[in-house]
């Protein structure tokens, strides 16, 4: 009893934050994603029958324990609509990435690319990666984090990883660029059963696993914007966003009322 309670004091007092941003197309399964790391269904809105999407990014929190090194972190979860789906324009992306950045106060320690085992990685997506590179900056590259949903599609992790290893070439380049921090999520896994809950803890902790590592190796500093100012954030990513349309209409990448 005494023990347990000076490892919880302990535990607290090392309470650390990371805040991580789901991105990625819309289906992928950036909610349900989310709703896994929280460990509790519904928490965020997926897409169902009724085919209702997430309009806004919306934060959730939640705590997750580090065992091996006995740490407890307070995980908080932004959600995102598709960015760059290719149907918002120009103001819509730029309120949004200013939610988002107002919404991770301390900054982002890992943005988090959902990518799904049922829609194939197609050029396209790799370019609305390149994009969003361009316009986030390398800081954002180096702490990208890959999720692949639709884990249940495979009987176990080595076939899992063969999936990975035999994927087309400018997926393997993209994971190669994160240096390969990838983890399989099945979101199908139930919180009712047991199985199913140790499953969700399982991909929680080893995704929790590869965020830290992405901290770590930015020397703990979490993505900012350079200009804290809110006002001057939106003005600033409208630029930067005006900038990479135009480059893209150059290259003719994009038709004139989409931005990607
Ligand atoms: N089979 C399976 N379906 C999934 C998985 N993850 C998400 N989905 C489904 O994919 C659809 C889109 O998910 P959602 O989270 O709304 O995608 P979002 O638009 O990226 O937020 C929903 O019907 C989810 O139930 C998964 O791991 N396996
Ligand atoms: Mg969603």
């Amino acid at each position: 009893m005494q023990k347990g309670r000076i490892l919880q004091a302990y535990m607290a007092a090392m309470d650390d934050i990371r805040n991580i941003v789901l991105v990625g197309k819309t289906g992928n399964g950036k909610s349900a994603t989310g709703n896994s790391i929280l460990l509790q269904k519904g928490a965020f809105k997926e897409a169902g029958f009724f085919g209702s999407v997430t309009q806004t990014s919306e934060m959730k929190s939640t705590k997750i324990t580090d065992y091996e090194d006995v740490k407890e972190y307070t995980v908080n979860v932004v959600d995102t609509p598709g960015l760059f789906d290719g149907t918002n324009t120009i103001e819509e992306v730029s309120r949004e990435i200013v939610r988002c950045m107002t919404l991770a106060k301390e900054g982002v320690h890992a943005f988090i690319m959902v990518l799904s085992t049922k829609s194939p990685f197609t050029e396209e997506d790799a370019k609305s990666i390149d994009h969003l590179q361009r316009l986030f900056g390398p800081g954002a590259v180096d702490r990208m984090v890959v999720v692949i949903t639709g884990g249940d599609a495979f009987q176990d992790t080595f076939e899992g990883t063969r999936f990975l290893t035999t994927a087309p070439r400018h997926l393997r380049n993209f994971l190669h660029k994160c240096q390969t921090r990838v983890v399989l999520f099945d979101n199908t896994a139930k919180l009712t059963n047991e199985e199913g809950r140790s499953k969700l803890e399982r991909q929680r902790s080893e995704l929790l696993r590869l965020v830290n590592q992405v901290v770590k190796e930015n020397g703990g500093k979490p993505y900012t914007n350079e200009i804290t100012e809110r006002i001057s954030i939106r003005e600033a990513v409208k630029a930067r966003l005006r900038q990479e349309f135009r480059r893209s209409a150059r290259n003719g990448e994009v038709s004139s009322c989409s931005i990607m």
